[in-house]
Parts: C-alpha cells; sequence; structure tokens
C-alpha cells in the first residue's frame, strides 16, 4: 500500500494503518460480521466524494454543486434494486442501526409494541435491548429459540405476536446459524396487522448470491450493513416497495434522523452493489455457505457442540461448555495463535454477555481471501485443537504452524 501523501504528512497514521493491513494478513479471520473489501470499494471512499454536501435526494437537494453527487446516489439506488428485486431504496444510512432507527421512526411511535428476537439468543442490540434506544423508547417484547432445537419456534412467535399485537415485528439475527423463515415471519405480521422489518445485515451477500431466501416479497422493509457478506464500505441501507413507506423512510433518513449523507461511502456502495450483480459474486457467496458447513464439521469432528447441531449460513455457534473454557478465553487463546473471532453468548447462557459460553465463527473473509472446503475444515479441526489441547504446548504450536501456512497460501491484498 503507498500511502505517499499521508507518509510525508502523518506518518504515525501511516504506520498504524500498515499495521492494520498486516493483521489482516496475518491471521485467518472468522468474525462473521467481518469481511475485505476490493481496491475498487476502497478507492471509492477515499475519494474527492467526501468533500460534498448534499442533504435531500438525488435531485431535491439543500444545497447547490450536487449534479455529480445525484447521479452517483441514483446509481447506487438503481443498483441496490437490482440486486435486491425491490422498487426502492435508501442508500445514505450511516450504519445497520442508524437503518434500523429510520425504521422504527417510520413505522411505530414511541411506547408502541414492537416484537424483535431476543440478543441473548441471537438478536441484535437495536431489536429492542433495554441499554439501546429501541428498549428505552419502545415497548419491546422479544421471542427465543426453542431451548430442544435451538431454532426459532415460529408457532411462539405467533402465539406472542397474537398475544401482544405489536405495530412492528422483526426477523433478523447476529448470531443465529440457521435460514430465517421470511415467509411465515410476513403471514404472522399481516395477521396482527404489524409491519415486518427483516433485518438482513448478516446475510444479505447471501440473499443477493442466492443462496438465502429473499425477504421480499414478505417483508414492508429490510435493513442491513454493506458491510458484512456483502463485501461493501461500512454503512447501512434500506429497502422497501411500496412508495408510500420508501417517502417516510427517506424523510426519517433526513430530516428526521440525519445530516448530510457521505457520499464517499454511497459511492463505495455502488461499486460493491454492481460487484455483486455479478456471476463471481454468486459464486462466492454459494462457497461461503460451503466453507462455514465444512468449518463446522471441522469442529464438530473435533469434539465441538455446534449451537443447533450446524448451520446453514455464513457462521457457526459454538457452545464451550462442554470443552470446560469461556469464550472470552478461547477468543484469546485463539487469537494468540493467529485465528481472529469473536466471543458470544449462546442460548440460555448462564455466563454474562462480557465472558459468555461460546464463540462466534464466520466464514466470509476468509472465503474472500480463497479459502475452500478443505480449507475451511481444517480451520474447523485446528480451532478444536486449539481448544482442546489447549495445555499441550507443542500442539498449539502445531495448530500456530498450520494457521501461518493457510495464510501463506492465500494472500490478502497482493496487490496494495
Ligand atoms: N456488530 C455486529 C456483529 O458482529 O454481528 C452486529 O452489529
Amino acid at each position: 500500500m503507498e500511502l505517499n501523501f499521508l507518509r510525508q504528512t502523518d506518518s504515525a497514521v501511516a504506520q498504524l494503518i500498515m499495521g492494520e493491513l498486516e493483521r489482516q494478513r496475518n491471521c485467518i479471520e472468522l468474525i462473521a460480521s467481518e469481511n475485505f473489501i476490493s481496491p475498487s470499494v476502497m478507492e471509492a471512499m477515499g475519494s474527492v466524494l467526501s468533500n460534498k454536501y448534499a442533504e435531500g435526494l438525488p435531485g431535491k437537494r439543500y444545497y447547490g454543486g450536487c449534479h455529480v453527487v445525484d447521479d452517483v446516489e441514483a446509481l447506487a439506488i438503481e443498483r441496490a434494486c437490482e440486486l435486491f428485486g425491490c422498487s426502492y431504496a435508501n442508500v445514505q444510512a450511516h450504519s445497520g442501526v442508524s437503518a434500523n432507527i429510520a425504521a422504527y421512526l417510520a413505522c411505530v411511535k414511541p411506547g408502541d409494541t414492537v416484537l424483535g428476537m431476543s440478543l441473548a439468543h441471537g438478536g441484535h442490540l437495536s431489536h429492542g435491548s433495554p441499554v439501546n434506544f429501541s428498549g428505552m423508547l419502545y415497548n419491546m417484547v422479544s421471542y427465543g429459540l426453542d431451548p430442544a432445537t435451538e431454532t426459532i419456534d415460529m408457532d411462539e412467535v405467533e402465539r406472542i405476536a397474537r398475544e401482544c399485537r405489536p405495530g412492528m415485528i422483526i426477523v433478523g439475527a447476529s448470531s443465529y446459524p440457521r435460514t430465517l423463515d421470511f415467509e411465515r415471519f410476513g403471514a404472522i405480521a399481516r395477521e396482527v396487522d404489524a409491519y415486518l422489518l427483516a433485518d438482513i445485515a448478516h446475510i444479505s451477500g447471501l440473499i443477493a448470491a442466492g443462496v438465502h431466501p429473499s425477504a421480499f416479497p414478505y417483508a414492508d422493509i429490510c435493513t442491513s450493513t454493506t458491510h458484512k457478506t456483502l463485501r461493501g464500505p461500512r454503512g447501512g441501507f434500506l429497502l422497501m416497495d411500496d412508495e408510500e413507506l420508501a417517502g417516510k423512510i427517506n424523510k426519517a433518513i433526513f430530516p428526521g434522523t440525519q445530516g448530510g449523507p457521505l457520499m464517499h461511502v454511497i459511492a463505495a456502495k455502488a461499486v460493491a452493489f454492481a460487484e455483486a450483480l455479478t456471476p463471481q459474486f454468486k459464486a462466492y457467496g454459494a462457497q461461503v455457505v460451503r466453507n462455514a458447513a465444512a468449518m463446522g464439521e471441522g469442529m464438530a469432528e473435533g469434539g465441538l457442540r455446534l449451537v443447533s447441531g450446524g448451520t446453514d449460513n455464513h457462521l457457526c455457534l459454538v457452545d464451550l461448555t462442554p470443552a470446560g473454557i469461556t469464550g472470552k478465553d478461547a477468543e484469546e487463546l485463539l487469537e494468540g495463535l493467529g485465528i481472529t473471532a469473536n466471543k458470544n453468548a449462546i442460548p440460555f447462557d448462564k455466563l454474562s454477555p462480557a465472558i459468555t459460553s461460546g464463540i462466534r465463527v464466520g466464514s466470509p473473509a476468509m472465503t474472500t481471501r480463497g479459502f475452500d472446503e478443505e480449507d475451511s475444515k481444517l480451520v474447523g479441526t485446528l480451532i478444536a485443537r486449539a481448544i482442546f489441547e489447549r495445555d499441550d504446548q507443542v500442539a498449539r504450536q502445531k495448530v500456530a504452524n498450520a494457521v501461518q501456512d493457510l495464510i501463506a497460501a492465500h494472500p490478502l491484498y497482493q496487490e496494495l
């Protein structure tokens, strides 16, 4: 990476950026919500578009000089709609949470009842956690997992929805390894006359690639980040099919909750959406799913217990209770061997969110690096070995060496 100007003007920041590039190159990245953007997405983000104020929407701005950024944003909207098969998109949300805030603002009033998946069972902070705006401003009711199958019990969701009559139901998760039944959620929402918000942040790349069912036509609104399986810049967006609702969402983003859009990030979103429209991205999405399954197989064969018994998507949730190690300690142990993952609560966890009984591992980033099923199964085997043989120095060294061999076989960002 050249950083020609920065090296001269601010070597401290230049060095830190190079340090992070080296860190990303030298570990196996398994954080399920991370990925590696293309150099083209990176270039669009680091562009002069950052200089422009453009409050409003294409053709309806509150500043002059917007004709170029109008075209940028229109392109991003057009590509997002083509990718997800819907009629309206707002690409200005700064993040997934910003997108969710706009969805709440457009669909329900403070004090209204909203039904979302419990954070402790795999949902997201913004789906009703008491420490989040959602839990503070709305009457949040949650659904969780069936203790026997560790999957969403749709009959229970229906029962709770009939009982609490929410104004909005949220389907979507941060650490749920199974397919989401958007069709059934849609039927429940229609029955109780609620909006259905599908937060597809984790799986939007899989939906775009056609390897997870789409939330349309069942959801009223989809919110997502752009940087997870979708492999775009850090940011958010919203998708709608109804014109009136799309108008409410646009107003909820600006002036409701945001000021000037980040036009450089919107350009990078446009680039990522175009990348996701290619046959290569479809192949990538399919490989992500195959790699997660292979990694899960490697971990299970090595003696680890996978929550719900496996995975349908890009991530596995591992219950470490039988292995006698906490999520926090496992995260540290793995990082020391060159594998980056995150501690994660498992359903019905007895430990606090800062400690946890589990880890979450995902395949999006390693798949971008070129890992195939064989590599991914080996990663799973190495994780199990690292955990069960953690007191054996020789075994640990062997795991670290194998991680380095995998990294060397799949170099990252050679073009930078
Ligand atoms: N922090 C994201 C994740 O890791 O899943 C969700 O916002």
